[in-house]
């Protein structure tokens, strides 16, 4: 079990994301944010539980839904909602936008839109690491719908072989876009593919924070101790449409009593309540810490409002390795 003050900064980051993604989801509806959103508020504990094991010489790479992922290893909210208005100030000096975040500062090493996309450049990250005997570990985060993309397989087969120090974590949200699981794939469990390419794989309830905290401290103690690759599957939902800030029970797929079974499971409220039944968060922490988080995201928003946005010379600029 992790300590007080590690339970407490797990409690404030998950918290710090969900407030920024719901604030995110307001202001979205201004139209200064041009770029699509794809918000991750429900499945805050993957991210907050596996980076809460990383140290600040390991990577982390995402795709898509990666703005918990960016945060949760040790990102800027200032620096992310600067990208989000496409500011200079941005992580990405405001050129990639939502689904193309890198922080080279905070070894977040990049997102893309590409489903999978960055799986196979995370093993490439990992296997240069171990060349230089870095003894770092990479985490590279995707979500069910990359497990029918080749490039997850061949990856597994490749990271297997060369005992890459790469961790996989899919966090299945049961659906891709509005398409379900049971719709894209044979029934069996995900993890069976990472085990038959000889990876170590586990799963476990991606709602409970605790759980991801100690299923990824076991897994990544296996990578750092030169047991190769691990793959962690973690169950959990999105609360908000595929891309954007509204909800999506409307469109026929998902109905709203999934979606209200799910919000009865909040990862953050599940997690507060235990808090404060242990006696580690009192009600008045719990309101200093809100407060603390709502002044912070005023700030970013304010910072990402008041940055220029890149000179238009510049445009041609980044678009080649020098
Ligand atoms: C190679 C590729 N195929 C299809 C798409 C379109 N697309 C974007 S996100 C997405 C859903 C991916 O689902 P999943 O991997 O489960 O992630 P989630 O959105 O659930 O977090 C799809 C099909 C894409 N961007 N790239
Ligand atoms: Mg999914």
């Amino acid at each position: 079990m992790p300590d007080n003050d590690m339970l407490l900064s797990l409690y404030r980051q998950m918290l710090l994301i969900r407030r920024l993604e719901e604030r995110i989801a307001e202001k979205y509806q201004e139209r200064e944010m041009r770029c699509p959103v794809h918000l991750s508020i429900g499945q805050e504990a993957v991210a907050v539980g596996v980076c809460a094991n990383l140290s600040a010489g390991d990577m982390v790479f995402s795709g898509h839904r990666g703005h918990a992922h960016y945060l949760a290893k040790g990102g800027s909210p200032d620096a992310l909602i600067a990208e989000l208005y496409g500011k200079v100030t941005g992580c990405s000096g405001g050129r990639g936008g939502s689904m193309l975040i890198i922080d080279k500062s905070v070894n977040f090493r990049g997102t893309t839109p590409i489903v999978g996309g960055t799986i196979p450049i995370a093993a490439g990250m990992a296997w240069a690491l171990q060349m230089q005997q870095k003894n770092a570990v990479v985490a590279v985060f995707f979500g069910d719908g990359a497990v029918e993309e080749g490039v997850l397989h061949e990856t597994l087969n490749f990271a297997s072989l060369h005992h890459l120090p790469i961790l996989f974590v899919c966090e299945n949200n049961l659906y891709s876009v509005l398409t379900t699981l049971d719709e894209r794939q044979p029934d069996r469990p995900i993890t069976d593919i990472a085990q038959g390419h000889g990876v170590h794989a586990d799963h476990g309830d991606g709602n409970d924070i605790i759980e991801v905290y100690e299923k990824t401290r076991d897994a990544v103690s296996r990578i750092r101790a030169g047991k190769g690759p691990a793959f962690l599957e973690f169950a959990t939902y999105r609360w908000k449409e595929h891309s954007g800030p509204f909800e999506d029970t409307g469109k026929g797929r998902r109905t709203a009593e999934e979606l209200h079974a799910w919000k009865a499971r909040c990862p953050l409220e599940a997690f507060r309540r235990q808090l404060v039944s242990q006696g580690i968060l009192s009600e008045e922490a719990h309101w200093q810490i809100e407060k603390e988080i709502d002044e912070q995201i005023v700030r970013a928003f304010a910072f990402a409002r008041q940055s220029p946005f890149p000179e238009e010379g510049t445009l041609g600029e980044h678009l080649y390795a020098k």
